[in-house]
């Protein structure tokens, strides 16, 4: 893996190397905590454990100034350039979609890297990576150049696709959210997309989204009637995915504008409504929900 920035390189390979060590450590951290993470909800061991991994090896990089992390209130500075801009800030969900842990189902780590302390437009991202624990370990990677997948192993990490975009012909789409709790406008825009494409949806966004980059189509976690704002949170969830779909071709929104281009609130953990997908079907939804 070899990248035109050296601390995006760094992380990138920290995480590659760490993620076939978290998978094997989620046996045994399956169980709830008696703790909850910054926005509520509910941690399991793992999720503890894999954040403070991650911290420790990214925290630890020259030209990493910052760490932020879902499931830590605080973000931690990391001394050397820490009083500088110069370092970039590293915003970790370390484990996406955790409660898929209890049954068994996919899950993944999402990293953003930042040119910019937090809270970060989507703008500011100059790199952004997620893996995925499927059947296997699998890396997608977006730089400022492209979009690749690498397969993950102990220590290594094969390239097995490169420059991905967006498949043109949408095939599945995923939205989260009970439907009595999604707005009349977007109910209206869902049963449309039911009739042109099959619904996936296993409840760990990294699962759902790689779907959509694989196949094509959209992901969506909606604003609700009971919570507007939607359940993903913008650092750590939507930018870092919206960058990635974007940089592969397709478009990512908050049901209004790019993800990309929100002006973040003061809160790290602020949540928003989330969509990725293919152009056309972005474009869709706003005017929907316009
Ligand atoms: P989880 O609560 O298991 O961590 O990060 C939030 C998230 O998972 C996403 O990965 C996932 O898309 C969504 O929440 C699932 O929410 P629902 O259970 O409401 O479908």
């Amino acid at each position: 893996m070899t990248m035109s920035d050296p601390v995006v390189e760094d992380v990138v390979t920290t995480v590659s190397h760490s993620a076939p060590e978290i998978r094997r450590g989620l046996v045994g951290r399956r169980d709830a905590v008696d703790e909850e993470n910054p926005s509520g909800e509910t941690q399991v061991e793992a999720d503890i454990w894999a954040d403070e991994l991650l911290a420790d090896r990214l925290s630890s990089i020259d030209g990493v100034s910052q760490y932020a992390s879902e499931e830590r209130e605080a973000i931690i500075d990391c001394g050397r350039d820490a009083a500088s801009t110069d370092g970039y800030t590293v915003a970790v969900d370390p484990l996406d979609g955790s409660s898929n842990l209890t049954s068994n189902n996919a899950m993944g780590t999402i990293i953003g890297v930042y040119d910019a302390p937090l809270p970060a437009r989507g703008e500011n991202l100059v790199a952004a990576a997620y893996v995925l624990y499927g059947p296997i370990t699998t890396m997608l990677l977006a730089t400022e150049d492209t979009v690749s997948e690498y397969e993950l192993t102990d220590g290594n990490h094969r390239r097995i696709r490169e420059d991905i975009t967006l498949p043109d012909d949408p095939v599945v789409y995923g939205f989260g959210g009970r439907v009595p709790d999604w707005t009349d406008e977007f109910t209206e825009y869902a049963r449309t997309i039911e009739t042109e494409l099959k619904r996936r949806y296993g409840g760990a966004m990294i699962g759902d989204v790689n779907q959509v980059l694989t196949y094509g189509g959209i992901f969506g976690y909606p604003g609700l009637e009971s919570r507007p704002e939607g359940k993903l949170r913008l650092q750590f969830e939507g930018n870092p995915v919206g960058y990635i779909v974007e940089q592969a071709g397709g478009r990512s929104s908050n049901g209004e504008q790019s993800l990309l281009t929100v002006d973040p609130s003061d809160d790290i953990h602020e949540r928003t409504p989330v969509f990725v997908g293919n152009e056309s079907l972005i474009d869709r939804l706003e005017m929907q929900l316009s």
